[in-house]
């Protein structure tokens, strides 16, 4: 890629969190099982630190957590946790690489007490952090809500934290009241101060964690901390795609094997449950589609005319969508993908029939057939192949809340309609597979969803659009 905005000049670590701050998320809960199955493909595209959890939560988090510890992954191990002897002990005991320590540092958080506090501060985090590099443990210190505390108090704990042994700060936007312009100075200023390396961890509850954590980086920061799909306590942090991918745009700076980011993105909507809106940008639905008939046509004649990146940087595809808002340039390109070939008259009578159904949101492949074969009054249908449509009823088993199950379904790709109902299923999904066979591979996976007992699958022969 030749669009290169600004420099960068030394190397950026990708930490992710979606195991930790991630599953601080509202309604969710990651299984043992699924958090390994992040952790892999986390390591496997290349992330450079994995935030697997705060052993102190409960059981479970502090097993996920000695489980990936133990992988082998090639991705630092990390184990978050307040700045308590105890509590880093019990980080200690799941064998990570390194301990992450965090206390609040603003006066908010040390509850408007005055010096005193700042002193006893201090004092906690340096006690922790020693005793943590006795267990042969790298540290990082994480200054809770640095962006609102005293910048003197702020310097004063993290040249302790490093005097103590910790060899990465974190200055986190813990509110997400950040601007880039404040991230950036406060990042030249610490890097200024400090001799470690620092960590940028934005939250994103003004829409800025992405300028902010690129902001930050530009400041100094050597590590971006990033979630799939921005998941995270309220509005959630800077999610890996917006991150890894406007460093690649915009810094021509390479982390992640970018091309995975959308598969990767749709496991986590499928453990979460969370489904990222269909603008969200890099994995939304709507990333690469081009709608009104000028966009069209510019694009069809060059992307770039719309598109500041081409899909395939993530490995994704362009697409149009037909409808009233259709030139003759989309309509002519999908049907010849579709093996029709028409006309200039014939193209154009289609469009006017198109414009002439102003409510249709999306023309399907098989619409488009049929108009097509209405004006040509051949039979298209015979010469093409079509997709496979089907209606999928699902029994749940009846300790097992329909909607988690719902949730479930909604996020597997090729469903397109999710209808809790009455009667002897309780959920029905409309779906349109490219074939027999990806249809089979559907009705598998929906099997697999724990909770699931019986399906029952309905081909559609015949459908008509009211
Ligand atoms: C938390 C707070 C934290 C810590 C960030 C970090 C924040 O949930 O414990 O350790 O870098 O946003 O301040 O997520
Ligand atoms: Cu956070």
């Amino acid at each position: 890629m030749t669009m290169v905005f600004k420099r960068l000049n030394h190397r950026i670590l990708i930490l992710d969190t979606t195991l930790r701050e991630g599953e601080q998320t509202p309604n969710v809960t990651f299984t043992i099982e699924e958090k390994l199955q992040i952790a892999r493909k986390l390591d496997e595209i290349g992330v450079n630190m994995i935030e697997a959890g705060d052993p102190n939560v409960s059981r479970d988090v502090k097993e996920a957590i000695r489980i990936i510890a133990k992988e082998g992954l090639k991705a630092e191990i990390l184990a978050h946790c307040r700045a308590l002897i105890p509590d880093v002990e019990n980080a200690a005991s799941c064998d990570v690489d390194r301990v992450a320590i965090f206390l609040g540092t603003s006066k908010t958080h040390l509850k408007h007490k005055l010096r005193r506090d700042e002193e006893n501060a201090i004092e906690l985090v340096t006690k922790a952090i020693e005793h943590a590099r006795e267990q042969g443990l790298s540290v990082r210190f994480t200054a809770e809500d640095a962006s609102r505390t005293d910048y003197r108090f702020l310097t004063r704990i993290c040249k302790a934290a490093e005097d103590a042994g910790a060899d990465r700060i974190s200055i986190p936007d813990t509110v997400g009241i950040m601007t880039p312009d404040k991230v950036r100075e406060l990042f030249q200023n610490l890097s200024k101060e400090l001799r470690v390396e620092l960590d940028t961890h934005c939250h994103n509850d003004l829409g800025m964690a992405t300028a902010n954590t690129l902001a930050a980086l530009e400041g100094g920061a050597t590590a971006a901390h990033v979630t799939i799909n921005g998941l995270g306590e309220r509005s959630g942090i800077a999610p890996l795609s917006e991150i890894a991918v406007a460093l690649k745009v915009i810094y021509d700076v390479d982390t992640v094997k970018l091309e995975e980011l959308p598969a990767l993105s749709l496991m986590v909507e499928r453990f979460s449950g969370v489904v990222p809106a269909p603008n969200t940008p890099i994995i939304g639905e709507n990333a690469f589609t081009h709608k009104a008939g000028i966009h069209v046509a510019g694009v069809l004649a060059d992307p770039s005319t719309y598109e500041g990146f081409p899909p395939e940087l993530i490995g994704r595809q362009r697409e149009i969508v037909i409808d009233k808002y259709t030139g003759f340039h989309a309509v002519k390109s999908r049907l010849e993908r579709l093996g029709v070939y028409l006309n200039d008259d014939q193209m154009a009578k289609i469009v006017q029939e198109i414009k002439e159904r102003p409510t249709i949101t999306k023309f399907r492949d098989a619409d488009l057939i049929e108009l097509a074969e209405k004006i040509t009054g051949r039979n298209l249908q015979a010469e093409i192949p079509t997709k496979v449509e089907a209606l999928i009823r699902v029994k749940c088993e009846s300790n097992i809340y329909t909607t988690a199950i719902a949730r479930r379904l909604k996020a597997l790709k090729k469903i397109n309609k999710v209808y809790e109902v009455t009667g002897n299923y309780d959920i029905e999904v409309t779906v349109i597979a490219d074939s027999t066979a990806e249809l089979n591979e559907m009705l598998e996976r929906i099997r697999e969803i724990e909770g699931v007992e019986a399906t029952e699958t309905q081909l559609v022969l015949k459908k008509f659009e009211v």
